[in-house]
């Protein structure tokens, strides 16, 4: 039975305050994520008192291994989850995209933050300051990691040639800018802009030449399913839009998750005031066969909350109980209904033959 640890701190005039530790990688990505979701808790909360706790994951540590070889595990995101379930800390801040469309069991993510650009950017080599994908010399050599990336962009631009590229975000930009091994990498433009390099960003790829991962851009909050408190504390952090489209993302990456690379398996999408649109794509490794549909659900028919529940309902790991049911609904069975028709199309063999050949690799 877990025994529920909570710190309090007396503060100069006496006054007692909860304190809330919230844990994160120590990458400087990470921390700036997690400074940012600190400030937004200090303005709505001054009277909690929060600590930040920094801690090195396996993912961390294992830099050297492919990523597309570790697939959909918790690298990034166990030994945080270990801490939480410890009451060691409280939360948890992650880039959504990093989180599994399933979690463990105990743990939801109590707040999706507003997506910020969630598209990929191209940042060049200084010496091809002017060019874009397109005008760079045949052979090109373009530095990700990701397959997801490689494999649109290689469709797009046969002429590229594509290597990957690891580290973390300060060791890539140092590999590129001093190295000469390659003419372009390419980058979340979120991570980057975070990071205070817009200045770098020489394009932002559209949904036609890349589209991004599911989650992208938008940061999220993890806590213990049952802490009451933290969830609704967190839950006012939920940007609704956000969290719709990255339910039918989520949904739709959770049904492809058990044959695909997962999390590289892409999609887009789009909210209007009625509407969500969703396009979802699986591509070969190198990008020859590909399938692609859009689909689309009204999402504005009902927005009265509902009445509250007793029990929390996660929608692919996401408690947003503020928000309206039947929205969040109709966005989780979009995902499916998408993920679903392009399985109908052959997107099992496409991304089955995709697996071998990565893992062959
Ligand atoms: C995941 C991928 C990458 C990260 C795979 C993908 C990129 C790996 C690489 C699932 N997580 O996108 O196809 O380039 O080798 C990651 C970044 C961010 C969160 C950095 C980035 C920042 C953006 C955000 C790594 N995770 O993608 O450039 O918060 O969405």
């Amino acid at each position: 039975c877990n025994v529920l640890l909570v710190f309090f701190q007396q503060n100069a005039n006496g006054k007692v305050s909860r304190v809330i530790r919230i844990g994160t990688r120590k990458s400087q990505l990470a921390r700036i994520q997690t400074d940012s979701v600190a400030e937004k808790l200090k303005r709505l909360y001054p009277d909690v008192h929060l600590e930040i706790v920094g801690m090195t994951t396996t993912g961390d540590k294992i830099l050297d291994t492919a990523l597309s070889k570790i697939g959909e595990k918790s690298l990034f995101t166990k030994e945080l989850e270990t801490a939480l379930e410890r009451n060691e800390v409280d939360l948890v801040v992650h880039s959504l995209k990093d989180l599994p469309t399933t979690l463990p069991p105990g743990f939801t993510i109590g707040a999706v933050l507003k997506r910020e650009n969630p598209h990929d950017a191209v940042v060049l080599h200084p010496k091809n300051m002017g060019k874009s994908l397109d005008t760079l010399p045949d052979k090109s050599v373009i530095g990700t990691s990701s397959l997801r990336r490689a494999a649109q962009l290689k469709k797009r631009f046969p002429h590229l040639e594509f290597k990957d590229i690891r580290g973390n975000l300060n060791t890539r930009l140092k590999k590129l800018d001093e190295k000469d091994d390659f003419a372009a990498i390419i980058l979340a433009a979120a991570g980057l802009r975070r990071m205070g390099w817009d200045s770098r960003v020489s394009q932002i790829l559209g949904p036609e030449d890349c589209m991004y991962a599911v989650g992208q851009g938008a940061l999220a909050i993890e806590v213990r399913a049952r802490d009451e408190d933290i969830l609704e504390m967190v839950s006012v952090l939920h940007d609704p839009d956000t969290v719709l489209r990255c339910i039918a993302e989520r949904a739709f990456l959770r049904r492809l998750a058990s044959l695909t690379l997962s999390p590289r398996c892409f999609c887009y999408s789009v909210l209007s005031s009625v509407s969500l649109y969703l396009t979802g794509a699986v591509y070969s490794l190198d990008g020859s066969d590909s399938l692609k549909e859009t689909m689309q659900t009204s999402i504005a028919s009902d927005n009265k909350v509902e009445e509250r529940v007793d029990e929390r309902v996660q929608r692919v790991g996401v408690t947003a109980n503020n928000m309206p049911g039947p929205a969040q609904d109709a966005s989780e069975k979009l995902g499916l209904d998408l993920a679903n028709l392009l399985l109908s199309k052959g997107a099992k063999e496409i991304l089955t033959v995709a697996r071998q050949l990565n893992d062959a690799r």
